[in-house]
């Protein structure tokens, strides 16, 4: 994963090394300083990458200058370890993104198990994201984690629009041994997710996660009803489900659906087919809310905790 940008950060690396070697004559044992001219070319073909890696364009400004800032007119001694040098400084850059992000708003701090611990049971957890992004897949591997900690799950098949949605969702339930509150096809959503709770309640259950269907974001109808879902049921916590191969479109997004129905965390999946690895940077950026996990492939423990040191390692290879 993510082989473009880190291949393109190793130019970026070499280029600077060969700025370093060119100055050769200046360096005062060991130390040399690099001015903004030096840079200038180098940090525009980063900020390229950076681009064609689908981060969001005022993310990629504030990389860009944490970066330069981190290695212009400084005095370092670059030695024969510049590749290092400059990978801590894009790591700095990179992190600073994301801890810029987790200062926002409180939620960031988010940690899924002790919220689902600390909150009143059942818990609703809405999932909720375009078509195909892996919802009902990341419903079955959130479940599998939740079983894991010891909770109880109830899955609600809210998505009464696809055909074939509920049968797939059984499937997974089916496996996990879990209970899905379902209605018929073409039913109101809102009344599923009512009902799952209901049950939940009676039968002592800790967590309901309900399945909705995809929709385009740009779909009025189908945000209206997304809008009800909400508003009937009071989920504790909305997740926006997206894949990082949808890349910077990922970006307006996740800020209609936050405009719509207001989504307290992001679970960006596919990350195991994606090349570039702008998407989680630019939607942890432009929503302020927390990713919780990464999808990693299709099996149901194929679901990570996102943490931005692990994934900032990923990006630059290390
Ligand atoms: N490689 C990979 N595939 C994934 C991942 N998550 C989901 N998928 C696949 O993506 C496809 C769509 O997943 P679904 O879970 O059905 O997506 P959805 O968002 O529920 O789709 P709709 O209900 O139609 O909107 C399936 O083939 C999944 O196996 C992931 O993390 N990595
Ligand atoms: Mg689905």
């Amino acid at each position: 994963m993510f082989e473009k940008l880190r291949n393109k950060l190793k130019v970026f690396s070499n280029t600077i090394e060969r700025k370093v070697k060119e100055k050769g004559k200046a360096i005062l044992e060991g130390e040399t300083i690099l001015d903004a001219k030096d840079l200038k070319e180098p940090l525009q073909d980063l900020e390229t990458a950076l681009l064609e890696s689908d981060v969001a364009l005022s993310v990629v400004e504030a990389l860009i200058s944490g970066v330069r800032e981190e290695l212009v007119g400084k005095r370092k001694k670059w030695g024969g370890d510049t590749g290092r040098l400059v990978n801590e400084a894009v790591r700095d850059a990179l992190l600073n993104v994301f801890s810029v992000d987790a200062g926002a708003a409180d939620v960031a701090e988010l940690d899924f198990e002790q919220f689902v611990d600390k909150g009143d049971k059942p818990v609703n957890i809405v999932f909720v994201g375009v078509n195909g992004t892996g919802k009902t897949t990341s419903i079955a591997k959130v479940a599998k984690k939740l079983l894991g900690w010891g909770y109880s799950v109830v899955i609600a098949s809210a998505d009464t629009y696809r055909a074939g949605a509920t049968e797939q969702i059984e499937k997974h339930a089916t496996n996990l041994g879990l209970k899905v509150i379902k209605h018929q096809y073409g039913a109101d959503p809102a009344a599923v997710v009512y009902d799952a709770m209901k049950y939940a309640k009676a039968n002592g259950k800790d967590v309901v996660l309900a399945d909705t269907a995809g929709r385009m974001h740009t779909s009025v109808n189908l945000m209206e009803q997304l809008k009800k879902i909400c508003r009937v049921t009071k989920p504790d916590l909305v997740i926006f489900v997206d894949e990082a191969v949808a890349g910077n479109d990922a970006v307006e997004r996740a800020k209609k659906f936050d405009e719509t129905v207001g989504i307290d965390a992001s679970i960006l999946t596919k990350v195991d087919i994606d090349a570039k690895g702008g998407a989680a940077i630019s939607i942890a950026h432009s929503t302020s809310k927390p990713i919780l996990f990464l999808g990693m492939g299709q099996g149901y423990e194929d679901l990570e905790k996102f943490d931005a040191e692990w994934f900032v390692d990923r990006l630059l290879g290390e």
